[in-house]
């Protein structure tokens, strides 16, 4: 047993709750944004559907298809060129920036996260069908197994079961939950990668909590992504979307910040 880890992340969750105490209604306006904070803390989402209209949803999207091609050698792509990403869209986008700094997303996240943004960018990306492709995220995974990771992702096209819908183990986030799970199914409370199989376990005992977000173009879903998700493999056609990474805690990982296009 790893005990340096098992002392650090406890202390990480301390500090969690500490926060969750303080701050709980800190940033919170409205009754309506209460019941979206609550709704990302027990469940580990919320979706808001047609957040933004059709048009802002096109011009968004002609954005992506414009970076793409202006930042051809900077952008990220799956070995099955299947997944296109901007890292950091908003920096060199200013549509796209006002998506990074819509102020009611940011404040729920806010709320939730029960501190203010220190750092963070959105990704602007392009899901195609390719043959062998693992979806957006590359398979199953949570952004950190002991700190919450707040994120806005917004579909700019409709997106059905075939485009690669995004998808949630429900409650996974939650710590008394990720210790439970990762007993009852044997494995580790630090993973972070997870099989098929090993999800596949979990949902054999409890298919219900398997959420799959098909919506249409300019339904916003927050999330925190230290819950186990991923974008399913995409089987026809393609999906747009934009999604705010927001780091409360620290500032962007230089692993990551070197990634950012501009
Ligand atoms: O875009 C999605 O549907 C999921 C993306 C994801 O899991 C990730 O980038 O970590």
């Amino acid at each position: 047993m790893n005990y340096n880890k098992i002392l650090k992340s406890t202390k990480v969750e301390l500090n969690n709750l500490r926060l969750d105490i303080l701050n709980s209604d800190k940033f919170i306006t409205s009754k309506e944004e209460e019941e979206i904070v609550k709704s990302i803390e027990e469940k580990g989402y919320c979706v808001l559907e047609s957040f933004y209209p059709k048009e802002w949803c096109e011009k968004a999207k002609n954005e992506i298809d414009r970076l793409i091609l202006a930042y051809n050698k900077q952008i990220w792509k799956d070995e099955a060129e299947s997944d296109h990403r901007i890292f950091g869209a908003d920096r060199v986008s200013p549509f796209i920036k006002n998506y990074y700094e819509d102020s009611k997303l940011l404040s729920l996240l806010q709320t939730y996260e029960g501190r203010e943004v220190k750092d963070g960018f959105t990704l602007g990306a392009k899901l195609e069908a390719a043959e062998g492709n693992k979806g957006s995220g590359g398979g199953w995974h949570r952004d950190h197994p002991n700190v919450k990771q707040s994120k806005s992702i917004v579909y700019l096209t409709d997106v059905s079961l075939e485009n690669g819908p995004f998808q949630y183990i429900e409650a996974s986030h939650t710590s008394k939950i990720l210790y439970r799970d990762s007993f009852n199914y044997k494995y580790d409370q630090f993973q972070n990668r997870f099989t098929e199989e090993e999800i596949q376990r979990l949902l054999d005992k409890e298919p219900e909590r398997l959420k799959t977000f098909t919506a249409s173009a300019g339904t916003v879903i927050l999330t925190d992504t230290r819950g186990i998700h991923r974008g399913k493999p995409i089987e026809d056609g393609f999906r747009y979307a934009l999604t705010n990474y927001l780091w409360m805690h620290s500032n962007i990982p230089s692993h990551i910040a070197k990634t950012l296009v501009g």
